[in-house]
């Protein structure tokens, strides 16, 4: 590594998700990235298969919106949205609410996906109370589920890691049961056949246990991302809106994976056809060119807000750097990307070779299920006994020593590339992975 760029120490850095003892004895870096790679300090070449961490939808260091930032910085760096404003964050507003599903288009912004997920869960919560209904303060959440890292977010997430440092969490909370089933839906080719209904029904045998007048909220990613690719059952979303609309129960979508054109409609709601009641985003919202998240909400629950509200503020809630002018510029030279290049339409295009490319690894050592949709992938392993994730583990190592970027999670191989992928790189990233597997015991 040049000097010019080595680290004079790696000790202060407490580093998130990370076992950090074994990472600095170790470390993987990069210092420069763009279009479809990573370049490594040495110069090497890196394929990013995983859009960052499903971030860099449009690709990384794209022109325009590099240019976008660096203008911003200069023209306003920073103004407080409390009570004051500047233009760009009503015009990035509108232009989510453009691509958003219809009525689900008052935009709050935040700056990650953890915080869109505890604002949208207080704002089910406010939601309820300002209709008089304050007794409905239960949030169901979903096994396997990740919505982050705040305490609303591990307390109806369904990780254990995740949750078991921290005490009793959120009161009130409860989970159904994830969709997983291997045994009848392996190697299905996008959404699978089984199990739909019957996983979504659970949500009836909860609401038998608690009382609909007590359940304030579900929320679900409509993809599970982090917890190893997991898609939902043929009617399953559409039975989940069913049950919530009967109950009087909001619906959440976790969108800050599926969000801006992964599945290859903007978001999960449209490539599902279910309209949730609060929708959260991040990650690819800017294309991950500066922090921030957003959440939609639908105007029912913005308008209820504001009619009944008792206080001048309606919503006691907002973060300082709330719709940063940064950002935003960047958003807008995302969202002008995404158009320009028709970037979701490319997903679609591309979907059928990722497709037959991901499902190609079915013979691969170890691999026990594919799943897949737009342009996401995931592999699952069958653990080593006794050893559960050191497949998987030693796959990210050794593919990041070929010279690809995937990410794991348990023994699932996750694949997320940006949208701009070739189909000659799809192809390098199969082989890549192919080639690994076939070196781990
Ligand atoms: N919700 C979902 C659905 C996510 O995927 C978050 C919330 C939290 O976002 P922030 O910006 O606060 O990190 C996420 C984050 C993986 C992986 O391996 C995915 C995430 C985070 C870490 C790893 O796929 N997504």
């Amino acid at each position: 590594m040049p000097d010019s760029l080595r680290p004079n120490s790696l000790e202060s850095y407490w580093m998130p998700f990370t076992p950090n003892r074994t990472f600095k004895a170790d470390p993987r870096m990069v210092v420069r990235a763009e279009g479809m790679h990573y370049y490594a300090p040495d110069g090497r070449q890196i394929l990013d298969g995983t859009s960052g961490l499903w971030c860099c939808a449009a690709g990384h260091a794209r022109p325009r919106i590099v240019e976008a930032v660096q203008r911003a910085a200069a023209d306003l760096d920073y103004a407080t949205s409390f009570n004051l404003a500047h233009p760009i964050a009503f015009e990035f507003a509108n232009r989510l609410a453009d691509i958003l599903p219809d009525g689900l288009d008052r935009i709050f912004f935040t700056n990650s996906g953890s915080e869109s997920v505890d604002t949208a869960l207080k704002m089910a919560l406010a939601y309820h109370r300002a209709r008089g209904k304050g007794g409905k303060f239960r949030l169901i959440g979903r096994e396997r589920g990740y919505h982050g890292v705040n305490f609303g977010g591990v307390s109806v997430g369904g990780i254990m890691r995740n949750r078991r440092q921290y005490g009793p969490l959120l009161p009130g909370v409860d989970h159904l049961p994830h969709t997983l089933d291997i045994a009848r839906n392996a190697f299905s080719r996008g959404i699978p056949e089984h199990g739909g209904v019957e996983f979504a029904d659970a949500l009836e045998r909860i609401i038998l246990l608690h009382g609909a007048d007590t359940i304030a909220a579900v929320i679900v990613e409509p993809i599970a991302g982090s917890a190893g690719v997991i898609l939902p059952p043929k009617g399953y979303l559409q039975r989940l809106r069913e049950i919530c609309t009967r109950n009087d129960i909001l619906l959440i979508f976790d969108e800050v994976i599926t969000g801006f054109g992964r599945t290859g409609q903007a978001f999960g709601a449209q490539t599902f056809n279910v309209k949730p009641d609060l929708l959260t985003m991040a990650k690819a919202i800017n294309n991950a060119a500066v922090p921030m998240g957003a959440v939609a909400a639908s105007r029912e629950i913005y308008d209820t807000m504001l009619e009944t509200s008792e206080t001048p503020i309606e919503l006691f809630h907002g973060y300082t750097m709330s719709g940063h002018p940064l950002a935003c510029a960047a958003g807008l030279a995302t969202l002008d990307t995404f158009k320009d290049e028709q970037l979701f339409e490319r997903v679609r295009e591309m979907a059928p070779h990722w497709e037959s490319a991901v499902h190609s690894l079915k013979d691969a050592r170890h691999v026990i299920d594919i799943r897949n949709l737009g342009l996401i992938g995931g592999v699952e392993l069958e653990p080593l006994p006794g050893k559960p994730t050191a497949r998987a583990l030693e796959a990210f190592r050794k593919c990041f020593d070929a010279g690809l970027l995937i990410r794991c999670t348990n023994d699932i191989l996750a694949f997320s590339p940006p949208f701009i992928i070739e189909k000659s790189q799809i192809d390098q990233l199969v082989d890549i992975v192919r080639g690994v597997l076939k070196t781990i015991e």
